[in-house]
């Protein structure tokens, strides 16, 4: 194990296999296992590629068992509780998504919500990692499952009708404080009686001034709370449902993933054709529908406002994983992120922070708000390696490298490199793994 590990890393590659190991649970991998002690949908993808490296088996069983709690409509819940675990582990538990009761759900429980599609790059990432035949079986099997979660993505979640997916939840976008959201959520309507009725889990393992708001946690319930008086359905979603966005980061996750379903197609003898042209046509509608020429930057379209929103947080430089991205785009991008606000450079301290550092609601320790993360600077770092910039991925890559030093958490201070939240982060550790390799 870990025998590809550069040898002066040897310590650090030691702990991020340990932390996954440790976090394994008979057929996935929890994030933490006091804060989420389930399976999350991002998370094992992420998570899958770190396996790729030490234990494939492994990463095939964590895809496998996540799309086999795919709902019957292709959403892949971006929870799925082990029944082995209580339900008042987290909150929300299995009774208040209360998945048992809408049609096409399968046996386990689940959230009714999904998370940015990663799936199919990370399947795709895994098994360049480690192929085998084991590995294109998993290809095969997995296949028509990544292929009916865009086709639900792109069909049932186009409310704008302009080809991208919208968010119903600020938690769809695995993000969920950012201050992006803070202006669509502003118009969720919240009810005193929705926080007094019921107790926050989170701030049990975390320091409540690092985590999302009560007032943030009270929107979150709101919204859940009208997706499933309707079933968790998805048609008519424009006239009734408080928060509709569409998302850079989401929607730059949905069009690689077409290339990465073309790469799988052609490994295991499909047409990747089709996979191409989605890519082009979402790549084509993200710029058109995301990209401010004024900024330079992409912003999430708030569909109930019809408007951009303004603050320039990370999730605007996710479209670089877009390989098809053009190069007007792809400069704006690298302007932003070599700006005061991300600080991108070929030698760089400290990793991206999760929202511009010079932004007057910049705060570095609360969650999305500021505070540097594994699995966004990994996405950067792919798109800066797909447009050729291998000197800003070196620079990239070494500061990741030296802020795990700090332990395996799951978010870090943007400035000291302190580690904050769980300090035994699966996808930290997994995505480690990776840019050590
Ligand atoms: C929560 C598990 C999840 C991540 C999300 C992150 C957080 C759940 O944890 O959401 O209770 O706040 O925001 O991206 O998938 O690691």
């Amino acid at each position: 194990m870990g025998g590809n590990a550069p040898r002066r890393h040897a310590g650090l590659w030691q702990l991020a296999v340990d932390t996954l190991d440790g976090n394994w649970e008979h057929d996935h991998t929890v994030p933490s296992r006091t804060l989420y002690p389930h399976q999350w949908s991002w998370d094992s993808a992420f998570i899958a590629i770190g396996w790729a490296h030490v234990r494939p088996d492994r990463a095939w069983r964590e895809l496998t068992s996540l799309f086999r709690a795919q709902w019957l409509d292709g959403r892949v819940p971006h929870i799925v509780f082990n029944p082995a675990v209580s339900g008042g582990a987290y909150f929300p538990g299995p009774e208040f998504w209360a998945s048992a009761t809408v049609d096409g759900t399968p046996p386990v429980a689940t959230s009714g919500l999904v998370q940015p599609p990663v799936h199919a790059l990370a399947a795709w990432h895994a098994y360049r990692i480690a192929p085998s035949a084991d590995g294109l079986a998993a290809l095969r099997r997995l296949y028509p499952r990544l292929v009916a979660q865009q086709h639900y993505l792109a069909t049932r979640r186009d409310v704008g009708g302009a080809g991208l997916a919208s968010i119903v939840h600020p938690w769809e976008s695995g993000l969920d404080n950012s201050p992006a959201w803070d202006a669509p959520l502003a118009a969720v309507p919240t009810e005193a009686a929705v926080m007094r009725a019921y107790r926050r889990r989170d701030i049990v393992h975390a320091a409540a001034a690092h985590r999302p708001t009560d007032l943030d946690y009270a929107r979150f319930v709101a919204i859940v709370t009208a997706y499933r008086a309707a079933g968790y359905r998805d048609d008519g979603l424009a006239g009734r449902h408080p928060f509709l966005v569409e998302c850079p980061l989401f929607n730059a996750a949905m069009g690689a993933a077409e290339h990465a379903l073309a790469g799988i197609a052609g490994e295991i003898g499909a047409d990747p054709g089709p996979h191409r042209e989605s890519a082009a046509r979402i790549t084509a509608a993200v710029v058109d529908r995301l990209y401010d020429p004024t900024t330079g930057t992409f912003h999430p379209r708030d569909l109930r406002t019809g408007q951009l929103t303004p603050a320039r947080t990370v999730l605007g430089l996710a479209p670089l994983i877009l390989p098809d991205l053009p190069t007007r785009q792809v400069e704006a991008v690298l302007v932003e992120a070599a700006s005061a606000r991300f600080g991108l450079a070929a030698r760089m301290t400290r990793p991206l922070p999760s929202h511009d550092r010079t932004a007057a609601d910049f705060e570095p320790l609360r969650y999305w708000r500021g505070p540097s993360w594994m699995n966004i600077n990994w996405l950067v770092r792919q798109g800066l390696l797909a447009h050729g910039h291998t000197r800003l991925a070196a620079g990239l890559r070494a500061s990741m490298i030296e802020l795990v030093g700090a332990g395996c958490h799951e978010y870090f201070h943007p400035d000291t490199g302190a580690g904050l939240g769980s300090p035994t982060f699966g996808w930290t550790a997994a995505l480690l793994l990776d840019v050590l390799a």
